[in-house]
């Protein structure tokens, strides 16, 4: 068994509340280095000129290597490691199509136990122990650096995966600032932080159909949310998502490490505290689908799942995933190795067969986020592609910023304040 990684648990006092407790899949059976910010400013320009389908970059243009598109059943990679037939995935709850699975499980006759989280802090705690017992995990981009500094993975043997080609050339270069060479982290979606309002409870808590300007006055500014908390609003569950959109609506840097920036963020939500209904991170999906929250703060793709939900429910729920004028958090979550990993052949063609176009675009309809597999975009369905709260806008992502990672202190101060904000102090 490898030595357990050397990060401490930042977020191990914080979790009793945030692991994964509604998530809805059908079961299946110390010290970092900030980000560049300019470098990664210019990656997420990059990244929106090929985000739709105009741009037709891949890792195969860049690498000269041809389109994938080769499933991992079919390949024939080799492994150094004994043959298998186990793979231990843990991974976002509503990140993929079920279906997707059992295709692999039938194709490769590998057995997958699934497990999943809501929150990046539910994962580090479990990763940072040494012993996750995971083959594959999905962190994203603001917790990919200090992980792989800790020691906590194994590297990525690309020659195990012929789709790797498929790979947006952008988001490998994005992800590049946090895993230079691209030597551990194989990107998977990629999305934003937002908000979604059910229509019909927002427009009676208000008076009117008529939203602020600035969209985010619904979960920040006291004006509106003393209004909406008859309807009930939710934040997320996690001080590495919420804080920084807090930042970001005072006009701060989202990333700051600066303590009264971070502490001027917490107070501002603190004085509207007793309107918030919830702190959650997945059980927005189902309250707002059934009409139980009228605005979540959340993941792009979860928020368009609870429209979804609410349209098939037929139970009158208008559902509206906002792409806020003023920006949003924008994240890159990757399938990742454990130091722990007892499977990693069939890691390796687990993740060859996520960027299969096919089989990305058949997950991206499902959970609806943008798969790092560039030409699985074209085959996705046009209402998801043309949807700016799934496949952002130049505008919107002029706006915006990339949740990045902090230092261990400026996480430290995060949890801490987080958690009064949390209990009401
Ligand atoms: C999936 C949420 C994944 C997005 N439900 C978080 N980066």
């Amino acid at each position: 068994m490898p030595a357990a990684p050397t990060v401490n648990l930042l977020y191990a006092d914080s979790l009793r509340l945030t692991d994964c407790r509604r998530c809805n899949n059908p079961p299946f059976h110390k010290r970092t280095v900030p980000m560049k910010k300019i470098s990664m400013a210019a990656a997420l320009i990059g990244l929106v000129l090929t985000a739709c389908s105009g741009g037709q970059q891949t890792a195969a243009e860049s690498s000269a290597h041809s389109s994938g598109q080769q499933t991992a059943a079919e390949s024939s990679a080799p492994s150094s490691h004994t043959a298998s037939d186990k793979l231990n995935i843990y991974n976002w709850s509503d990140y993929v199509d079920p279906a997707t699975l059992e295709a692999f499980e039938k194709n490769t006759h590998i057995n997958v136990r699934y497990d999943y989280y809501d929150s990046n802090e539910a994962l580090e705690a479990k990763l940072l122990t040494g012993k996750s017992g995971y083959d594959l995990v999905a962190p994203s981009i603001a917790n990919v650096g200090r992980q792989i500094k800790a020691g906590a993975y194994q590297k990525i043997d690309k020659s195990q995966i012929p789709n790797y080609a498929n790979i947006d050339a952008d988001l490998l270069a994005m992800m590049a600032k946090v895993d230079p060479g691209n030597q551990y982290a194989v990107p998977y979606f990629w999305g934003i932080n937002t908000l979604a309002i059910n229509k019909k409870l927002v427009q009676k808590a208000l008076g009117t159909e008529q939203l602020p300007e600035n969209e985010w006055d619904l979960v920040f500014n006291p004006e509106y949310t003393k209004k909406l908390k008859s309807c009930g609003i939710s934040y997320f569950d996690s001080a590495i998502e919420q804080i920084p959109l807090a930042l970001h609506y005072l006009g701060k840097d989202p990333n700051t490490e600066n303590p009264d920036d971070i502490k001027a963020a917490v107070n501002m939500m603190k004085k509207v505290r007793p309107d918030i209904k919830r702190f959650t991170s997945s059980g927005y999906i189902d309250d707002m689908a059934a009409g139980n929250l009228c605005v979540s703060v959340g993941y792009g793709g979860d928020l368009n799942i609870a429209k979804t939900r609410a349209q098939e429910a037929k139970n009158g729920v208008e559902i509206e995933v906002l792409a806020p004028k003023s920006g949003v958090g924008i994240w890159v979550d990757s399938l990742m190795i454990p130091r722990d990993a007892q499977n990693t052949a069939n890691a390796h063609k687990y993740i060859n067969h996520t960027l299969d176009p096919e089989v990305a675009a058949q997950n991206g309809n499902f959970v609806t986020y943008a798969p790092a597999s560039r030409p699985a975009r074209a085959l996705m369905d046009e209402k998801y592609t043309g949807d700016a709260s799934i496949f952002p806008t130049k505008e919107l992502m002029d706006k915006s910023f990339i949740v990045s990672p902090k230092s261990t202190d400026a996480s430290r101060l995060s949890v801490r304040l987080w958690q009064s904000l949390k209990a009401g102090k």
